[in-house]
């Protein structure tokens, strides 16, 4: 056994992409065993890897991790990025949780039916530009310091460079009126490890395309 972790999940971003940001902003290597028809998903069922029959599912440390959440806490702890006490954890639980709010709205985007998606697009961008990224601009104003919170880099810095690169795609300018988040994004950007997931041919996954959902349905759906 390498010793890395082993990634279980569809070779797509859906709820495995930010546990990916996570382990390649920490500088730890990891496999990644992908799931290409449903056999594979039951054989891990069957064999009793997956404690609610979901993935993602991490091999990591002797563990079989499930649950988003678990898996990216684990992490986040072993590799300090978790803040400093419990003070700091309190901030940066609040700001990913709302991440992933907009993170769920950004995925749930691609499966929706034809004359649901003009909706859903104006109603997920009014949310990044007035509920989410409004919030984040103005924790870097008021404190002035590079990240998030405590002023060394966090989960919650990592989950906002992937989710803002997200959002971009969908809408270019989104950052116009947040110059905060510009020079944030660039600083981040410029972070060694992060700058290396962000060039091509790393694990990181592209957009999540057509072909990407009828794969994810044929898997997942029962
Ligand atoms: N709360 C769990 C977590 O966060 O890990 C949910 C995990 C989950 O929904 N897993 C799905 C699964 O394993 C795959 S992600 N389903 C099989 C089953 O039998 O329940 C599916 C998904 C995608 C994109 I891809 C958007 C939403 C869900």
């Amino acid at each position: 056994m390498s010793g890395k972790p082993k990634l279980h999940y569809f070779n797509g971003r859906g709820r495995m992409e930010p546990i990916r940001w996570l382990l390649a902003a920490a500088g730890v290597e990891f496999e990644e065993s992908y799931l290409d028809k449903k056999e594979d998903l039951t054989k891990l069922q069957k064999d009793g890897s997956l404690l609610f029959q979901q993935v993602p599912m991490v091999e990591i440390d002797g563990m079989k991790l499930v649950q988003t959440r678990a898996i990216l806490n684990y992490i986040a702890t072993k590799y300090n990025l978790y803040g400093k006490d419990m003070k700091e954890r309190a901030l940066i639980d609040m700001y990913v949780e709302g991440m992933f709010d907009l993170n769920e709205l950004l995925i749930m985007y691609v499966v929706q039916p034809a004359d649901k998606k003009e909706e859903y697009f104006a109603n997920m961008m009014d949310k990044a530009e007035n509920r989410y990224f409004p919030v984040f601009e103005k924790v870097l104003k008021d404190h002035g310091k590079d990240f998030l919170v405590g002023n060394q880099l966090s989960r919650a810095d990592v989950q906002l460079l992937e989710i803002i690169l997200m959002v971009e795609e969908c809408k270019p300018d989104i950052l116009a009126k947040f110059p905060r988040l510009q020079s944030f994004k660039a600083r981040l950007s410029n972070i060694p490890t992060i700058k290396k997931f962000l060039q091509p041919g790393s694990q990181r996954k592209p957009p999540t395309t057509e072909e990407d959902i009828t794969r994810a349905i044929k898997i997942f759906r029962s």
